[in-house]
């Protein structure tokens, strides 16, 4: 569906009054919670009844974005939850695209037949028909998706707190712009939201200077001693187990972004973090350049994501998931090795 084509319909659909839900991905981050939140508040003040859910908790360093608080979280109210699907007359999905993403919601999902919106900037979707979306991997965020949609229909419905999630959402998608920057519009973008949203300083702040000690030594541990590089591959691995996790008493994102440092390497075109967790194991992959880390994720470890950055996940142990990574490197090590 093309831009202009989603803009008239998602019109037609807000028109009139509704009871609208917000869903997004499981395990959210910066983007999925700053988009869900920037388009549930341009949906109240056109008068719907909106809602935000997930499937579980976000990290505890979203927890100051305008509205954060009223997100509802599946897991820990699953039968108020349950309740808001049940009355919605439309279902938002942002910022994923596979039924499995939304977590302990999917059946819940695949049971109600009401109109569904998708905006969203991961590839190939899985779901069935939706009434409209807005789908384009070639921008930094849904959150980037969610403005454009926002200015299409007025700049005055941009105020503070719209322009403070949508920041949020760009600048984590986008490792406060080291990358997935594909147009000059992002920034275009950025410079409508800084006017409005509250200081840029204190945003970029509240996100990233909010480690706990037991965070920057986890991340210092992860580093001297948990990091495996293997320069034939232009390759680096860390690997966390449940008991080292532990040791640091980790809490909800406490992982986040240290798949990021191994790529300040030179030499490195491929990192790879992988973290036990309840009874599975979690990959997450980054890249440099074109070779697409969602191809690894798609193939191997029942995930996927964009060219750059990706996720999967396996059900074994910790030894088994090491090996398996370890045997399919072999089969990238031609296109690692390319400039
Ligand atoms: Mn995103």
């Amino acid at each position: 569906m093309q831009k202009e084509e989603f803009f008239h319909a998602l019109n037609t659909v807000i028109q009139s009054p509704k009871r609208i839900t917000v869903l997004t991905h499981v395990n959210p981050d910066g983007d999925a919670i700053g988009s869900s939140l920037a388009f549930s508040q341009f949906l109240q003040k056109l008068g719907h009844q909106v809602e935000v859910m997930v499937s579980n908790d976000f990290p505890g360093f979203l927890a100051w974005m305008p509205d954060a608080c009223k997100i509802h979280i599946y897991d820990k109210e699953a039968e108020l939850c349950d309740q808001i699907l049940d009355a919605s007359d439309v279902l938002a999905i942002l910022d994923f695209n596979h039924l499995s993403r939304a977590g302990l919601i999917q059946d819940k999902i695949k049971s109600l037949n009401v109109n569904k919106i998708l905006i969203d900037h991961h590839r190939d979707t899985d779901f069935g028909e939706f009434y409209c979306s807005l789908s384009d991997t070639q921008v930094s965020s849904t959150a980037e998706l969610v403005a454009e949609t926002i200015l299409h229909f007025g700049e005055h419905y941009v105020d503070e707190a719209i322009a403070t999630n949508i920041l949020v959402g760009i600048v984590t998608d986008t490792g406060s712009f080291s990358h997935s920057i594909f147009h000059p519009e992002t920034f275009s973008i950025c410079a409508k939201m800084i006017e409005k949203s509250m200081p840029y300083n204190q945003i970029h702040r509240l996100v990233y200077d909010t480690f706990s000690e037991n965070r920057l030594r986890l991340l210092g541990f992860s580093i001297s001693n948990k990091m495996e590089v293997l320069d034939e591959y232009a390759t680096a691995i860390i690997s966390l187990t449940k008991e080292e996790l532990a040791g640091f008493d980790y809490q909800v994102g406490d992982t986040e972004g240290i798949v990021n440092y191994p790529l300040s390497m030179k030499k490195i075109r491929m990192s790879v973090l992988v973290t036990e967790r309840q009874g599975v194991i979690r990959f997450s992959f980054r890249s440099k350049g074109d070779f697409s880390v969602h191809e690894v994720a798609q193939k191997h470890f029942n995930g996927g994501g964009h060219t750059n950055a990706a996720g999967g996940t396996l059900t074994c142990s910790m030894e088994d998931a090491m090996e398996k990574l370890h045997q399919i490197l072999p089969e990238y090590k031609e296109l690692l090795n390319q400039e």
